[in-house]
């Protein structure tokens, strides 16, 4: 599996990187916390030991929290950690550029005696000699044949394995079609910050809406008026009111079905139907097939007498068995048809599961306790 977490490669990754098997995939999408890497790649070996887990790690990032190598040699797990040399913060760089700021104090450069800038020469930080430090293995790859070579080797190697790989600053991967909404300054002594700026305004203007009940709302002023002094205009996001809400359940998590042996006592759909209005429950799910009405007259008068709906219901086949599916299908689909016939609004969804009632322990003991199973 593959982990990674900040730096170029959350955005790399999401460009060129396909996931071939379940769980295969693990970015730390929701901070980008540098740092993340190595723990949490010590996690998911822990999780799975059958598997190889590869990191994807930045220089920077590794200049700030490599010291979790140290607890994977420590404790024998081994990751393979893929480290990309790129002189320095690439991603922030890239991004400062972008905004008008030069990426000031991205790059790995000495302060210049000349100019008195970070502008001097690239820093010689031996990251292999860095990794063997810590008591890692670190291998060198200086071009494609020898990052594939060095991958088989960590893959044979017996502990936690780094390949450093250096790569060109300032070469990355190219953009995609979409924008990336970071807010710039507005105000600065920089031109090419003021420029920055109001391409930014430009961009938010022609930004496609936001998904989910957030309504993209461009106003001048969250009044609808301009105050005289704020020449860009205030953009608001104005939540549209909310779509009510209707909770139902189901006549399973009522305690109805109950299997041979438990000693629960089967509760009649009418009584359960009763106790659900009275709880507040807008809807119900219809449950085993028979334990309420297959006649959809008598079904919809029960509900509508009880100001319910029928939200949907659960068919259980042995998707995997083929001699069990004629029958699956001939269940789902009367299913269908009754819930069909007594459908109002929302209208219900029918779900097809496999089924999972075979198994003895989950069967007798899911949901239910009683003087027994307590
Ligand atoms: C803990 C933490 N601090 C700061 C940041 C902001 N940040 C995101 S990427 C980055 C630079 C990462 O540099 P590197 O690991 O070398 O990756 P590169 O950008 O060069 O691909 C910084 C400072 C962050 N995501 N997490
Ligand atoms: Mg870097």
């Amino acid at each position: 599996m593959l982990l990674s977490a900040a730096g170029s490669h959350p955005g790399d990754l999401h460009k060129l990187w396909r996931t071939r098997t379940p769980n295969g995939y693990h970015l730390e999408y929701g901070y980008s916390t540098m740092g993340y890497e190595i723990p949490g790649a010590l996690g998911a070996k822990l999780a799975d030991p059958s598997r190889e887990v590869f990191v994807f790690l930045g220089d920077g990032t590794y200049l700030m929290m490599p010291s979790e190598i140290v607890t994977a040699v420590q404790e024998h797990i081994k990751i393979i950690i893929v480290l990309v040399d790129n002189k320095g913060f690439a991603s922030i760089g890239g991004l400062s550029r972008s905004l008008g700021m030069g990426g000031f104090g991205t790059s790995y450069r000495e302060r210049s005696k000349k100019s008195g800038q970070l502008d001097g020469e690239l820093l010689g930080v031996d990251y292999v000699a860095s990794v063997r430090s810590l008591g890692a293995h670190a291998i060198k790859a200086e071009s494609l044949k020898e990052f594939r070579v060095a991958l088989e080797e960590a893959k044979r190697a017996d502990r936690v394995t780094v390949v450093v790989v250096e790569s060109q600053p300032g070469v990355g991967v190219p953009g995609y079609e979409s924008w990336w909404d970071v807010a710039v300054a507005e105000v600065s002594q920089l031109e090419s910050v003021r420029q920055a700026h109001a391409q930014y305004i430009e961009a938010r203007k022609k930004r496609a809406p936001p998904p989910g009940n957030l309504h993209w709302d461009l106003t001048r002023g969250c009044d609808g008026t301009l105050p005289r002094d704020s020449s860009p205009p205030i953009v608001v996001y104005r939540r549209r009111p909310m779509r009510k809400f209707m909770v139902g359940n189901a006549p399973c998590s009522w305690g109805t079905l109950e299997f041979e042996g438990t000693g629960g006592e089967p509760i009649p759909f009418g009584r359960m139907l009763d106790e659900l209005a009275e709880t507040g429950y807008t809807g119900t799910e219809l449950g085993d097939w028979g334990y309420m009405p297959i006649d959809p007259q008598a079904l919809s008068g029960e509900l509508e007498r009880r100001g319910l709906v029928m939200l949907g219901a659960f068919v259980p086949v042995a998707l995997k068995d083929p001699a069990a599916l004629p029958e699956g299908i001939a269940v789902a689909v009367k299913t269908a048809r009754l819930l069909a016939a007594v459908a109002t609004s929302p209208r219900p969804y029918l779900v097809l599961a496999d089924n999972n009632g075979t198994v003895l322990n989950r069967t007798q003991r899911a949901g239910r306790i009683t003087a027994r199973t307590a």
